[in-house]
Formats: structure tokens, sequence, C-alpha cells
């Protein structure tokens, strides 16, 4: 086993950290009080090749792994988690196009976004105000007329609508069959798609997430994603894989929370000496540190996995739980670490807790990730052999 990175792997680290040190760190407080998108950063971002990387050669992307992916977010998650999701969110757009859509629908409809000059945008469009958590519970319609379809629904938490021209839309095409009924769709910003509220949110606030409806949009046929009813398979097929890519955001936060915390009880004198002297003060940060360690080998690990074909389910849920959770943690750590300086707007560690805390909360609520992980594990054990049989009522237990 060789947990060193490949030199191509290597070199895509350094240019996104190097990338964070000029263009994000420095300006991720200024930019985040203007509640905007960060457009300069991401077109630099774009510039320096940093985005849209998981598209296939075939339709002009770079097709790197998902582990060279999550480097980029760990990296870029480690100045700015909201930047870092404004950088990423065409990986979330485009993955279920890459899962389910033809060569021909992704030259057409992805190939135009990731060649041009400037940097261009899709959006998710997958949650509604009463599905967020219960995927199945989606009523946005689409309806076969002819040679297109007719959308009419409304999305909600859609990342970078206001910017994008694609959205990926999961919408019924026959609701009697609830998650066998969804399909997805690629609709260009066209007659009838509008961007409703635009959200305000107490931290990333370098990403923006609105509403966006659409009200009788006609779309070709062509751009149904895979089969009519596929819509379900292919938002659990994207969600295991970019699951990884915001478990590595939230370690770039825990990286990022550690060393804050680490430098500061380096400097910080008291009772003469520095406080990373005591223990109350180092034990902490070896925990911190830890948590962020495990926070990177669980991600990286579901990205390989994810490369290699295998399952992936549980894995990516594992590294997303537990890196987001202890991006929380390891901000609050680092908060009480610094004191009173831990709670001023000047420094960087409130940032990190007010971004964290959406980290547990989007692409899956940490109890969704646990629902699918726990659900994984109890069917992985009824092949267990774990040597020990159960005796119930006096004879071997059944199996489940
Ligand atoms: N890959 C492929 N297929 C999958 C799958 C996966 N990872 N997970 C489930 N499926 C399939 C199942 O095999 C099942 O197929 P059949 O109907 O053919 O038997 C179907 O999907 C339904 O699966 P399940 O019964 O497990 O669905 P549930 O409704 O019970 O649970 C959860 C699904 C809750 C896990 C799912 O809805 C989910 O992940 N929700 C969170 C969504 C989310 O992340 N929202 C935030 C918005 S993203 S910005």
């Amino acid at each position: 086993m060789d947990f060193r990175l490949s030199d191509k792997e290597q070199k895509l680290w350094e240019r996104a950290e190097e990338f964070t040190r000029e263009h994000i760190t420095p300006r991720a407080h200024i930019l985040e009080m203007r509640n905007e998108f960060p457009k300069e950063v991401v077109q630099k971002a774009y510039e320096a090749g940093l985005m849209n990387l998981h598209i296939p050669p075939e339709a002009g992307g770079p097709g790197v792994s998902l582990l060279a992916e999550t480097l980029v977010s760990e990296a870029t998650g480690y100045g700015c988690a909201g930047m870092a999701t404004s950088i990423m969110c065409n990986n979330l757009a485009f993955a279920p196009l890459v899962i389910g859509a033809t060569i021909e629908q992704l030259k057409e409809h992805v190939e135009p976004l990731i060649t041009g000059k400037d940097a261009k945008f899709g959006s998710f469009c997958l949650t509604e105000r009463k599905a967020g958590s219960d995927v199945a519970a989606i009523t946005t319609r689409a309806e076969r007329d002819g040679d297109e379809y007719i959308i009419n629904g409304m999305k909600c938490f859609a990342t970078s609508a206001p910017q994008a021209s694609l959205f990926t839309v999961f919408a019924s095409t026959q609701p009697e069959l609830k998650h066998k009924g969804l399909s997805v769709f690629m609709v260009p910003k066209t007659k009838g798609v509008k961007i409703g509220h635009i959200e305000d949110k107490v931290g990333q606030k370098n990403s923006i997430q609105s509403e966006v409806i659409f009200e009788d949009v006609r779309v070709p046929k062509e751009c149904l994603v895979g089969k009519e009813g596929e819509g379900f398979k292919i938002a659990m097929m994207t969600l295991d894989k970019t699951r990884a890519g915001i478990a590595a955001i939230a370690t770039g936060v825990a990286q990022r929370a550690v060393d804050e915390a680490a430098k500061f009880a380096n400097i910080r004198h008291q009772f003469g000496k520095s406080v990373g002297r005591f223990q109350g003060i180092s034990f902490k940060l070896a925990d911190m540190g830890a948590r962020a360690a495990a926070s990177r080998h669980l991600t990286r690990y579901a990205a390989w996995l994810a490369d290699n074909d295998l399952p992936v389910s549980k894995d990516s849920a594992f590294a997303k739980f537990f890196a987001s959770d202890s991006a929380m943690l390891n901000a609050l750590d680092a908060i009480q670490i610094m004191g009173g300086y831990g709670y001023l707007v000047e420094y960087p560690v409130e940032k990190l807790m007010r971004d964290a805390k959406l980290l547990q909360i989007y692409e899956g609520t940490n109890e969704i990730q646990r629902l699918v992980a726990g659900n994984t594990m109890l069917k992985e054990s009824v092949n267990l052999d774990t040597g020990f049989h159960v005796k119930y009522d006096g004879k071997d237990a059944p199996m489940v």
C-alpha cells in the first residue's frame, strides 16, 4: 500500500494550494461581507484549470480521478469553504450527466460550458421546499408533449443557480411511481426558467443558493438523461461520489482549524509560558490533528473506491459525516484555544465554525449519512461470519 500521491496528483495538489494562498485566503473574509458570488476568484480558478475536473476528455474535460478532485476541494476548502463550494459547484451539477448522459449529450450541453474563455456554471436542482432528505417526494413535473417535455415546479437551495446557464433538474415523469417515476433533465437557461429568492446564510457566504422556478419550460426530448424513471438512481449514484468532495472541503476546514490553533498556542503566553505547553491545550490539539488526519484518510479511501468502481455508498457516507463533524468540532476547539481572540471576526476561526455547520447539512444531512451507512452495514452483516454462533432459545439463531 502506497499512501503517496502520484506525480500528477502531487502537482495538482501543489497548484491548488498555491492558488488558495494567493487568491482565496487573502480575500475570503472581505468577499464574504459582500454576500456575493466570488466571480473573479472563480474565474481565476477556471483559468488555473481547477474546475470541471471530472468531465471526460471525449467531452472536452481533463477527466481526472475523484481522488485528484478531492485534493483540489481540500486545498481550496482550507482557504474558504464557501469559495471551494463555488469552484466545485459544477462537479455536483454535471456529475449526474457524466453518470447518465451519452457522450453526444455531454458534447452538446457541457463541452461549450467548460471550454470557453470564461467560466460557466451548472446548477444541481434536486431539493424542493417539501423534498429535502426525502428525494422521492419531489413534485416538479415533466410531461411529455410530442418531441418535447414541459417542466413545471420549484427548486430551492440550488447552488450557483443565479450564475448558471445549465440546470440539472430532477422531475417526476410518473408521480404515481414515486421514486421510480423520477427522471433527470438537462435544462438550458431558457424561457420560463426564473431565479427566485436568494438565501442569506450564516456561513459559506462566498457561495450562493437560491430558488429556481420552472414555468412551462419546454425542452427537447433529447434533454432527458438516461431513461425515464432513472432519476432517483442517478441522484443516489451522484451523491455517492460527490459526498467525498464535501468531505474533502471539510478536511480542509478541519486542518485549517488545527493550524490556526497551533500557531496561536505557540505565540500566546500566559503564566510565563506558551499556552500550548499546558496539557489542557496540547491534548486538544492532538485530538484536532487526529480528526483532520482521519478525515483525510476516509475521504481519499472513499474516492479511491469510487475511482475503482467498487461499492462506495457506506464509505462516502462515513467520510462525509466524519469529516464535517470533525470540521465543526475542530472549529469549536480552535475558538476555545484562542479564547476571546477566537471569537473575533478579524480572526479566521469563527468563520470556520459558521462554514463547518453547513458541511454537516448540505448534500445529505449527517443523519442521512448515518442512515445510509447503518443500512449498508446491516445488509453486509447478513453474510458476516464472526466465528461466534448465537444460541437463541437453545438453538442456533436463525440468519436474518
Ligand atoms: N446507488 C444506486 N441505487 C441506489 C442507491 C445508490 N447509492 N441507494 C439507493 N438506491 C436504489 C435502491 O436500490 C432502491 O432501488 P429499487 O427501488 O429498484 O429497489 C431505490 O434506490 C430506493 O432505495 P431506498 O429504499 O434505500 O430509498 P429510501 O427512500 O429508503 O432512502 C435515502 C433513500 C434517504 C438514502 C435517499 O433519499 C437520500 O440519500 N436522501 C438524501 C438526499 C440528499 O442528499 N439531499 C440533499 C440534497 S443534495 S444538494
